[in-house]
């Protein structure tokens, strides 16, 4: 098709989901019952729902259609070899285990490859994939180049790695303690942040010279081409469909959460390139997930991942997606709002310690921005600063993590522009009354991933 300069979205509207509206009063009991955290809202006291965009995707008419050809066998699902088709066919990896979801993937990666005093590199954590690697006994390592951690840094490619950083992890450490580098692209908790093709070419240089592998947390590699092909000096040409292949060429292995990029509400998968890793991996799939041709996932969950591939790799679909999270992005940064630039791929990220300056890191000022503008007018997002850093396994002390953040995570092919309209004019009227706002104080504390349960009270 013709590229259009618009990135209106490329579909009709078929069927809609009725939206409830709340009063004021009513928000403000809502938000008190769920302890300020908006992850224990119940979502029908939701308007626009912009928690995340994992699972919340709308499917396509061919996807649903998809979901009609679920096969339901317990062992060899027809749906199970479509779906190995289009991971071996879009992303280039030879072996497939399907998973419930990403984290699965990271369980059985976590367990199988990483022994107790091993050292994990990444570019910035990301909450399970880090626990996953503290549960087997590593220890996480970031090593992301220091722009992902200043929100007004404009460098195009903050997810990148600081090859010199990991050199010096590699050179302190030795290679026989890193089991693999986790490499995300789209850098989730740095705002959606991509990684540039050269960086993963100096990357895998650098891991093969030490025999590291290269372990690739593909949830939102599509995002990630759309930048490099927006970005990157020679892959204009390029369709979206290649770059994503060149991208998961230079690496080892993957694990996938599908409810991303892959445009369905369940389902993940990790994928492998070496057998006897495979071979081990299948084996423990069938004790933690489910036999190693479903995973977890019913016949139709794979129907539609497989479909969901496919689609995901259209450049008309990913201009669409990003062009409405930078449409939201512009809007809100026209305002004089602070947040995380450039703007990434999923979601706009709040700069809650510019928005908040008064209240302290410890007074959860990210918690409290969400619960606001929750209580402004319904729209839900959700904390990414001190309180989903949780404690340092070793010390039990708070982590505080340098970016402090609310996320506003665009579900795909979900709201319309006249939502994202009024989601700017309630970021803009919190951010008008923002010095009236007091801080938080933390009242239950889970033991892991503390965000999704903790409770708060206003001080
Ligand atoms: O939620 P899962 O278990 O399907 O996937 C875990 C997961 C792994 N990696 C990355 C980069 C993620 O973003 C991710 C899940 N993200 C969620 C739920 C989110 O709201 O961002």
């Amino acid at each position: 098709m013709h590229q259009l300069k618009s990135w209106a979205e490329p579909y009709k509207i078929k069927m809609v989901e009725l939206l409830d509206m709340t009063t004021h009063a009513q928000r403000l009991k809502a938000i008190a019952d769920a302890g300020y955290n908006t992850f224990l809202l119940r979502s029908a006291e939701v308007y626009i729902d912009l928690l995340t965009d994992s699972g919340t995707s709308a499917m396509s008419d061919q996807q649903w259609a998809g979901m009609m050809r679920g096969d339901e066998a317990y062992a060899g699902s027809r749906n199970f070899y479509h779906l190995e088709e289009a991971v071996q066919k879009t992303y280039g990896y030879k072996y497939l285990v399907p998973t419930h979801q990403g984290r699965g993937a990271e369980h059985i990666i976590s367990k199988l490859l990483i022994k107790k005093g091993d050292v994990i590199p990444g570019n910035m954590y990301f909450t399970t994939t880090r626990l996953h690697q503290e549960l087997a006994g590593g220890h996480f390592v970031d090593v992301i180049i220091p722009e992902a951690h200043d929100p007004e840094n404009e460098h195009p490619f903050k997810g990148n790695i600081d090859l010199q950083k990991l050199s010096e992890v590699i050179r302190k450490y030795g290679a026989k303690k890193i089991p693999y580098v986790s490499l995300a692209t789209s850098v989730n908790m740095a705002g959606g942040q991509p990684v540039s093709m050269e960086n993963l070419k100096a990357l895998r240089e650098l891991t093969s010279k030490h025999g590291i592998r290269i372990i690739h947390d593909m949830t939102r590699v599509a995002e990630n081409a759309y930048f490099i092909k927006e970005r990157e000096p020679g892959y204009n040409r390029r369709t979206i469909a290649s770059i994503i292949k060149e991208i998961c060429s230079y690496t080892d292995g993957a694990t996938m959460s599908a409810k991303k990029d892959a445009l369905v509400n369940i389902g993940g998968f990790l994928a492998l390139n070496e057998y006897p890793v495979f071979e081990e991996a299948r084996n423990m799939v069938v004790v933690y997930e489910g036999l190693h041709t479903y995973g977890g996932l019913a016949g139709r969950d794979m129907e539609a991942m497989a479909i969901g591939i496919g689609e995901s790799v259209s450049y008309d679909h990913i201009h669409a997606r990003v062009g409405q999270v930078l449409y939201l992005g512009k809007k809100i940064a026209d305002a004089g709002v602070p947040i995380v630039k450039p703007v990434g791929g999923h979601g706009v990220f709040l700069n809650a310690s510019a928005f908040l300056p008064h209240i302290k890191q410890d007074q959860y000022p990210a918690q409290q921005l969400a619960a606001q503008l929750y209580l402004e007018s319904g729209i839900r997002s959700m904390e990414r600063g001190v309180v989903s850093a949780g404690r340092d396994p070793k010390t039990g002390k708070n982590r505080y993590p340098k970016l402090e953040l609310v996320r506003l995570t665009i579900p795909r092919r979900v709201y319309t522009q006249a939502h994202m309209d009024v989601v700017a004019e309630s970021v803009a009227a919190v951010y008008d009354r923002r010095k009236k706002i007091k801080g938080l104080k933390m009242v239950y504390e889970p033991k892991y991933l503390r965000f999704f349960q903790a409770r708060f009270k206003p001080l």
